[in-house]
């Protein structure tokens, strides 16, 4: 499997997906392949983040159901913190991931991510979900893309075909079905890509946005079998965006980390594009 050496802005104009191609849009204009991972308890410090890191970015990941529920006085705040998300989002030209990880039955998951507290499919571009149910996690999380505003061209599914941990189940001939998964009928215009370590196998007609969590600069892994590899080593792996969570939202300057990674993810890609 080899990294496409086409540049964001080729795949931009082809990508099959309106959601893909509006990210690579994004990325290719603010020269960015950085997607951060907002994982800290507090919605102030989250939003006060992304204010300061925004420029640098071309995703915004959220686990929007690790905030403690204290953080917020009522449904109404919770309502409040994602329509600023959005806002940010608009203002500093990204896009926001929801890292929701659905893996049940598709009828369970249209209610999880079209209800429930948070309302994901309201206000998170990207959400992803695992390939373990089979086909009718994507068919039934596409239903409900369907029914909001702007529909499928607002609104995009990626697979997780890999993960970072130590000891996941999630590689070698399992990522290979999930992603001939991603090539189902129910898939097309959906499915964007996928949650992987490096380039998946991709066929004549396909391009897949690969997204590779488990990236950091300064450490090899933590206690809870988390396992990182360098932006270089990722991309030039065939990763399309590097997703960093602790390596920026833990330092203490996380705008001088973000435009670390940044330049870090952008260098090892023009290497890659051979540009
Ligand atoms: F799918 C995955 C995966 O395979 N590994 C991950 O680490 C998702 N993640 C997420 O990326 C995880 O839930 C965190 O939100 C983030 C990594 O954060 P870190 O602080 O950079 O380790």
């Amino acid at each position: 499997m080899s990294p496409s050496t086409d540049t964001y802005a080729q795949r931009a104009s082809t990508h099959p997906t309106p959601l893909g191609r509006k990210l690579l849009t994004i990325m290719s204009r603010k020269k960015t392949n950085l997607c951060v991972s907002l994982d800290t308890p507090s919605p102030v410090e989250i939003l006060s983040l992304l204010a300061d890191i925004g420029p640098y970015i071309c995703l915004a990941k959220t686990h929007i159901d690790a905030i403690p529920f204290t953080a917020f006085s009522s449904f109404e705040d919770v309502h409040q913190f994602t329509a600023s998300l959005e806002a940010l989002a608009k203002e500093h030209d990204f896009l926001l991931f929801e890292d929701r990880k659905f893996a049940d039955i598709g009828n369970t998951v249209k209610a999880q991510y079209g209800s429930g507290i948070y309302k994901i499919a309201d206000w998170s571009h990207i959400t992803n979900a695992h390939s373990v149910p089979g086909d009718g996690i994507i068919a039934g999380l596409r239903e409900v893309a369907e029914g909001v505003e702007g529909g499928l061209e607002n609104r995009g599914l990626l697979l997780l075909a890999e993960m970072s941990s130590k000891g996941t189940l999630a590689k070698g001939a399992y990522r290979d079905t999930t992603v001939e998964m991603a090539r189902g009928e129910k898939a097309k215009g959906w499915v964007m890509g996928f949650i992987a370590q490096g380039a998946v196998e991709t066929r004549e007609g396909e391009d897949w946005i690969v997204m590779t969590p488990g990236v950091n600069l300064g450490v090899k892994g933590d206690a809870l079998g988390q396992q990182y590899n360098t932006p270089e080593k990722v991309v030039l792996g065939g990763s399309d965006i590097i997703i960093v969570g602790r390596g920026i939202v833990a330092a203490a300057d996380p705008v001088k980390e973000a435009v670390r990674y940044r330049d870090a993810g952008w260098k090892a890609y023009q290497k890659r594009a051979g540009r």
